[in-house]
């Protein structure tokens, strides 16, 4: 897939060493234990002391049961358009969590406090270690678009198809509500919770309970289970997705905090997938065990036969599907840019009508700076750059260009000199880190005032000495609105002391509504422009170019 590509990308998405790994902290097995060990000896202890509890399944002859029968059309679109949309949404999301492949719970990413990593690498303390550089290989067998930092191409693939779940969901429970079908999944009483726990006494013994018609109705764990899954995991995987946007925390300061902050909102997104996975394995186990044909006409036709068509219409749709993983795998790689657009469109426009409405704010105080924030980027190479730097950027100065009525240069203490702000926030890497600090600088407006940007000035341009992954100078644009928002700043200071050189010294952007790759760090010169596209490859920034990174840069 990638064969196509230069030397130099492909051998950063296809290295040498693609090892996974999966390691726990110690105080994670116990966890697993209690919750996955635990109910199953109890079930065996029941079992073998007092034997198998009546099956409750057994108390609801079909003939008594009223509600629904069957499943009618749009159920039955419903459920395949969701296989569809999850399909997407795992796989691109697992692409995504491999460019930060550590989960913490708390909001700064402490070294060495993840509470899971699926990396075999220790951040090494003796040399500079980015989170670029702790990206890990996924198989494209198992993530969308796979490969190593393919982020950018993954979050277009989530954010497209998130629209069309929730979209989804929500017609279907609109029309379970407005219909007699919610009765079928919509437990009315307590009871449900023992007669699960009866059935699952069956299953975890190796007694398979009574098999109920599932046209008619379910036993009641498989009730609980579905109900679960469209009432609370897919809430909560929207809920928690939510969490992480930089839009929305920079504006619902306290939505965040709903699920402790980003990093555990995170966790949780991720423990919603791994039970998602966990729901699909045992489904299709048992649609398979318990009258196959059978189970495939209900879903398929809304018919309750032994003819083996749904089957073979169901096995048709699952390579449908497959051959779609493939045609999505094809245009990550053939077409990223058709896709990048196409998101945008989307996303856009629902954007623009909600989040960009409200007023960013900026909230943390310093209890919240976190003790570690993962540095990001390539270092400035050039001997320009080695020389200010070797003494101390007495000698920098800031260019300011472009489309203004006064072009003008800055040293650092002029800068110092004209105005000073100083913000906490929080910093969200497209990756998945996050940390909080200190930044002080000087307002861009500040700057704005002096130049006096002509009429057509739309976006500026932040230009570093630095140089992108692929090489080439890193740069990237931000609207002239969101250069004027408070906290958007050319930052001098971090933490209380003077910017090191791995955070972007002499100067860096921190504009906080957007993610972390729109901040250019190591800052050589800013242009006033009339629209991105007449810069680099038009895309509105070197990652968004070389990348496939967002081209809406705050969700
Ligand atoms: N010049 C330059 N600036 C850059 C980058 C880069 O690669 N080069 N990476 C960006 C990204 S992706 C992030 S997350 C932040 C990281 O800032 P930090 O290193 O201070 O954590 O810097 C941004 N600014
Ligand atoms: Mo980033």
């Amino acid at each position: 897939m990638i064969a196509h590509l230069g030397d130099r990308e492909r051998k950063f998405l296809y290295p040498e060493d693609r090892r996974l790994a999966f390691i726990f902290k110690p105080y994670v097995w116990v966890i697993l234990a209690v919750v996955f060990i635990a109910p199953v000896t109890i079930a065996w202890i029941q079992y073998l002391v007092s034997g198998l509890p009546a099956d409750p399944s057994l108390n609801f002859p079909p003939e008594k049961i009223s509600g629904p029968r069957g499943f009618p059309a749009w159920i039955r679109i419903a459920h395949w358009a969701n296989f569809l949309f999850l399909t997407l949404i795992i796989r691109s999301g697992l692409s995504i969590l491999m460019d930060h492949p550590r989960l913490y719970f708390n909001a700064g990413c402490r070294l060495n406090s993840e509470w899971l990593r699926f990396t075999p690498v220790k951040v090494p303390k003796d040399k500079i270690w980015t989170a670029k550089d702790d990206a890990r290989y996924i198989s494209p067998v198992i993530g969308l678009p796979g490969y190593r930092h393919s982020v950018g191409l993954a979050r277009n693939w989530h954010f497209l198809a998130v629209p069309f779940f929730i979209l989804n969901g929500v017609i279907f429970v609109i029309l379970l509500f407005t219909t007699n079908q919610w009765e079928r999944l919509v437990p009315r009483s307590w009871q449900i919770i023992p007669d699960s726990w009866k059935v699952f006494v069956h299953y975890v013994t190796f007694n398979f309970p009574f098999e109920p018609n599932g046209f008619f109705y379910y036993n009641a764990l498989q009730q609980l289970a579905y109900f679960a899954v469209i009432f609370i995991m897919a809430p909560l995987a929207i809920l928690t997705g939510l969490a992480m946007s930089p839009a929305i925390d920079s504006r619902f300061h306290w939505y965040p905090r709903l699920f402790g902050n980003r990093q555990a909102a995170r966790s949780v997104h991720f423990l919603v997938m791994i039970a998602y996975v966990a729901f699909i394995i045992v489904h299709v186990t048992l649609v398979v065990a318990t009258g196959f044909s059978r189970n495939m006409n209900h879903i398929i036709f809304g018919t309750n036969n032994l003819s083996n068509t749904g089957l073979l219409i169901g096995i048709f749709i699952i390579l449908f599907v497959t051959w779609l993983c493939y045609a999505a795998l094809w245009i990550s790689w053939h077409r990223p840019r058709s896709l990048q657009r196409t998101q945008k469109g989307f996303n856009e426009t629902l954007w623009k009508h909600s989040m960009n409405l409200f007023k960013p704010r900026v909230h943390y105080t310093s209890k919240h700076i976190s003790p570690y924030f993962w540095p990001n980027g390539n270092m400035p190479a050039s001997d320009k750059w080695k020389q200010l730097a070797a003494t101390h950027f007495k000698d920098y100065k800031l260019k300011v260009g472009g489309l203004v009525e006064n072009p003008a240069e800055f040293s650092i203490d002029e800068l110092k000199a004209m105005a000073e702000e100083e913000t906490i926030t929080l910093h969200h890497c497209i990756q998945g880190w996050s940390g909080i600090a200190e930044w002080k600088g000087i307002p861009l407006t500040k700057i704005i005032e002096k130049v006096k940007p002509l009429k057509e000035v739309q976006a500026v341009a932040f230009y570093s000495f630095g140089e992108g992954l692929y090489g080439g100078i890193y740069y990237d644009t931000h609207s002239i609105e969101n250069c004027k928002e408070p906290g958007s700043i050319l930052a001098w200071e971090m933490n209380y002391q003077p910017l090191s050189i791995i955070h972007g010294a002499p100067l860096r952007l921190r504009i906080e509504n957007q993610l972390g790759y729109k901040m250019v760090k190591w800052i050589e010169s800013i242009e006033f422009i009339t629209s991105p596209k007449t810069i680099g490859k038009g895309f509105g920034g070197k990652n968004e170019d070389d990348e496939y990174f967002d081209l809406v840069a705050n969700i």
